[in-house]
């Protein structure tokens, strides 16, 4: 398994998130990243590179220009507003809910954050856009790496990609880097490329971006949203649209969900995948299934991860593999290298 690691990833470093009516302590937060590569060296998982040099042009294949230049400049335009804004993270407050417009970009920076933003958790900070554009070059990478023939591939990045939309952040998400490997493979030759999303939340910024497209086959296995975030998207109604339809599936689980209902939706999954006649696959890789999750509600343990690997390898598609969730700092390298390896074990 070839890694493309973000050397860059600490440079977002949220503090604060809103919670509960109160500003809490990220859970999204640089270690993580740095437990996963401290794991995978251990293991020797394999070669662990930067990523090539990215044009923006591969980011606004699946993002808007509108919203690509505002996350860019976002940083100086909050410092711009006032000087002491250097010492705080942005954080929305605002929000154009339906029969608002979302036509015109305000001159107001903290309106125009409202409008490419979907929740107060997800603070931008100095190094937001550096880190994040970085992950996006690990995800694209790793599509060029699997489009030339490598059996799989790891973008070893955060903030993490799968609720970030065409023009919004949320849910700790800037840019989606699984969005961008999806389209990459597509550009780079793969007739059909299916996303397959393990993080507990839904991964609404995917299916939004993909949800009227018959080339790109989306599919998440999620907390149920009539309880868990993101509340608004992710049930199994939610087929596809237009020339799209049946090419969305969602399957909700509820809280509590062990490993052997977990595995069995996995089956599901893979058998939908193997069935749209995918060439290659992308795996939304969140860990925050793990049963000591602290804003989670599955439960699988870190010997699971191992087999769900093994189940992916099964599938005989060649995969990219991005970084989503997985809040159990001390874990989370242990969990995403067990599925890395239990991948490895299984592909070869
Ligand atoms: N304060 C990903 O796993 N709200 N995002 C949680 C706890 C947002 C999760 C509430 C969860 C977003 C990539
Ligand atoms: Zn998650």
């Amino acid at each position: 398994m070839h890694t493309f690691y973000n050397a860059h990833h600490a440079q977002h470093h949220g503090k604060f998130e809103m919670f509960r009516g109160e500003l809490v302590p990220c859970f999204e937060i640089p270690a993580r990243a740095d437990y996963v590569l401290q794991e995978l060296q251990a293991r020797k998982l394999g070669a662990i590179t930067p990523p090539q040099a990215m044009d923006d042009a591969v980011i606004t294949r699946v993002h808007a220009p509108r919203y690509v230049d505002f996350l860019r400049g976002a940083w100086d335009e909050w410092v711009a507003l006032d000087p002491a804004n250097a010492q705080r993270d942005a954080i929305p407050s605002y929000w154009p809910i339906r029969t608002f417009r979302s036509d015109v970009l305000p001159v107001s920076f903290p309106a125009r954050m409202g409008l490419f933003s979907y929740d107060a958790g997800s603070p931008l900070t100095a190094g937001t856009w550096t880190a994040a554009r970085e992950g996006a070059a690990c995800a694209w990478s790793a599509a060029q790496h699997v489009a030339s023939g490598g059996r799989a591939a790891f973008a070893l990045t955060r903030p993490p990609g799968h609720h970030a939309g065409a023009d919004f952040f949320g849910g700790y998400c800037f840019l989606n880097n699984a969005a961008i490997a999806a389209q990459a493979l597509r550009d780079a030759g793969c007739a059909r490329v299916a996303v397959l999303d393990v993080d507990y939340h839904h991964g609404n910024g995917t299916q939004a971006i993909f949800y009227d497209r018959a080339d790109v086959f989306t599919v998440s296995l999620h907390g149920d949203p009539h309880t868990e975030y993101p509340y608004y998207l992710g049930y199994a109604d939610e087929r596809g649209t237009g020339a799209g339809e049946g090419f969305n599936l969602n399957l909700p689980l509820p809280r509590g969900t062990g490993f052997a209902a977990w595995r069995a939706a996995l089956a599901t999954a893979l058998k939908a995948i193997a069935a749209c006649r995918a060439d290659a696959l992308v795996v939304a890789m969140g860990l925050d299934t793990f049963e000591g999750d602290p804003i989670s509600g599955f439960g699988l343990k870190s010997a699971d991860y191992l087999q769900v690997g093994s189940d992916i390898a099964a599938a005989g598609l060649p995969a990219v593999f991005t970084f989503e969730g997985g809040y159990a700092v001390a874990e989370v390298g242990v969990n995403a290298v067990n599925v890395l390896q239990g991948f490895d074990e299984r592909a070869r």
